[in-house]
């Protein structure tokens, strides 16, 4: 009777802090350079349209309560899903599917474990409820950003049983909102780790390069307590610089010193150096960057010395596949061909992708420009969905912010002017500015007007003058036919500033031949002769920084209606979902090669 009223009463507790989970953390710093094992391989799914598991399936296996009881749901014998990756690419079922599966496994925990374990998610899509032994331990809302969730007092010693319950349902306050140009890949997309610390340890920390200073190291580190007087030590051997910091009363300690005879990271030589932080009994390391990234007058500078920004985009896609790109592997193959494009410049398009391209490109020697998914549509008089925007924007600088390959932050795609637009976005700058002031800000700009008697095109909008630079994403040739000669087109935008073309190109079916001048030929040659038309407007802006075509892969998406000419692709690759490139591929390398 007694053992009956306890089990009541923990299903009670359980049942109520279900439906209450409490919010997942901020990621601590380099998750890959800490004590983990990796829990991806084959879960167990249920596919669940009606949301009806959360009254079940987050038990393992409840006892029968004799004969006559029995269970309509069991964990064994039926889907299994691999953990990373999308639903979509593993079930031809799956393919379109927005709603909810849950994913099961076990792992054990070592009696003997001390110190804190930490569940890690690289990123689950859309939002996600994680349990763990029946009982809610967190929660978390967005696709592409990762959280933790500390179960050092939840875990039992030997076998847990852990339960993750994600959703991909668009929504109108979500960030994206309910309409984008890309695929809704739903499920846990990125690596799931548990993480092992020592009871105090290095939470998080941030070293880079002052922004004005070629030989300057600001180094911030924070320990997961708020313990004073605490010794932290930040080394980097190569530089023979070992520095001794203290805590403040916030556990939190910053310093900045000399390093003579740095080599400054860039293109040219993507300079890492080994980085050790450590601190009572936490140790972490990894291999760090340094440079300078600034703006003077209408030029963008890497080190001092003028950048002309020669960029592409891509989504986090494997298109050959047809899901989500999240391994090593992947990130090679889509970098690969960036490099080969000639470009120095990568807008990861349009949400922070996983950690294996971000550090791989770094590697190669290409910058980057990150965003989170405030893609047109979004609800800015919603002030849940501004919390949810601050707290993407958090998630994703706190992950990458040592990287020093990332150069720009990118706050807003295509977004039209209001003033609960403008008043959430420069609260946006204003919380990206408090973060990190080591990279430039940008927005990318779709609202600009075209003045037909002076053929120039104007921005009428408050927000580029909070801006570093400004990137324009402009279609001519496609969205909007040329008015004129393209090298008559005149561009009087943001002209104290450095203005990048962010997205620029048309759709083409590879392999198809058709009219140059005819758009709807949906060919090759129209796309070649865009691009060279494109590049002669260019070539008259005054303010010219860099080009970015939209983009270097095919790409999926529902948007795309056409049956025959797109199919759910959009085709502005200037590769073709089979891999091959398309002529305006060539026409862009040449210039790349010439710039
Ligand atoms: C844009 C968007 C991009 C779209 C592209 C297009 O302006 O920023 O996400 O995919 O246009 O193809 O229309």
């Amino acid at each position: 009777m007694k053992n009956t009223c306890t089990v009541a009463i923990a299903i009670l507790i359980g049942l109520i802090s279900n439906t209450l989970p409490c919010a997942a953390q901020y990621a601590m710093t380099n998750v890959y350079g800490r004590d983990h094992i990796l829990l991806n391989g084959k879960w167990n799914a249920v596919i669940d349209p009606y949301k009806h598991g959360h009254k079940i399936l987050i038990y393992n296996d409840r006892p029968l309560k004799g004969k006559t009881d029995f269970k309509e749901y069991a964990w064994e014998g039926g889907l299994r899903l691999n953990v990373p990756s999308d639903w979509n690419s593993q079930q031809a079922e799956l393919n379109y599917y927005e709603g909810t599966i849950w994913y099961a496994r076990h792992f054990n925990v070592n009696k003997e474990f001390k110190g804190n374990l930490f569940l890690h998610f690289g990123a689950v899509n859309y939002r996600c409820t994680v349990y763990l032994n029946g009982v809610a331990v967190g929660s978390h809302e967005g696709g592409f950003t990762p959280f933790q969730i500390d179960i050092t007092d939840k875990v039992s010693a030997g076998n847990n049983f852990l339960v993750v319950e994600a959703n991909n349902t668009r929504s109108a306050d979500a960030i994206p909102a309910l309409h984008y140009d890309w695929w809704n890949y739903g499920g846990i997309t990125r690596d799931v780790m548990l993480i092992r610390t020592p009871k105090v340890f290095i939470d998080n920390y941030f070293i880079q390069l002052d922004k004005e200073h070629s030989d300057l190291i600001r180094a911030e580190v924070k320990l997961s307590e708020k313990l004073a007087g605490k010794s932290i030590t930040v080394e980097i051997p190569e530089l023979r610089l070992k520095e001794q910091l203290l805590t403040d009363a916030n556990g939190k300690a910053i310093a900045t010193f000399k390093a003579k005879k740095l080599i400054r990271w860039s293109p040219k030589n993507p300079k890492l150096y080994q980085v050790r932080v450590s601190s009572g009994e936490d140790s972490v390391e990894e291999q760090i960057g340094f440079r300078n990234i600034q703006v003077e007058g209408t030029q963008i500078m890497l080190n001092g010395e003028p950048f002309f920004y020669k960029g592409i985009s891509f989504h986090e896609e494997i298109a050959s596949r047809k899901g989500r790109a999240y391994s090593q592997e992947d990130a090679l193959l889509l970098l690969t061909e960036a490099k080969e494009l000639g470009v120095n410049v990568i807008r990861l398009a349009h949400y922070p992708q996983n950690e294996y391209i971000i550090r791989q490109a770094e590697k190669m020697g290409i910058l980057l420009w990150e965003e989170i998914p405030i893609w047109q549509g979004i609800d800015f008089t919603n002030e849940q969905t501004f919390e949810k925007a601050k707290n993407m924007y958090a998630e994703m600088v706190m992950r990458d912010r040592n990287r020093c390959a990332l150069s720009f932050w990118g706050i807003a795609n295509e977004t039209a002017v209001s003033d609960v637009r403008n008043r959430f976005l420069k609260r946006i700058i204003e919380h990206c500015k408090s973060m990190d002031t080591t990279r430039l800000i940008t927005a990318a700009f779709d609202n600009m007007k075209f003045n037909a008697e002076t053929n120039t095109f104007e921005l009428i909008d408050p927000l580029p003058a909070y801006l570093d630079f400004v990137s324009i994403n402009k279609y001519m040739g496609w969205y909007m036919p040329w008015p004129t000669q393209p090298a008559k087109v005149h561009w009087n935008v943001a002209i104290d500033k450095p203005l990048v073309f962010s997205e620029f190109g048309c759709e083409a079916q590879y392999g198809q031949s058709g009219d140059p001048s005819i758009p709807g030929s949906w060919s090759e040659d129209y796309q070649e002769q865009l691009y060279r038309d494109n590049l002669a407007m260019f070539s008259q802006v005054p303010n010219l920084a860099g080009i970015s075509p939209w983009i270097l892969f095919d790409f999926r998406s529902p948007r795309r209606l056409h049956p025959v000419n797109q199919g759910c692709w959009n085709k502005k690759g200037l590769i073709s979902d089979g891999g091959y490139r398309k002529k305006a591929w060539y026409v862009i390398r040449d210039y790349y090669n010439k710039h």
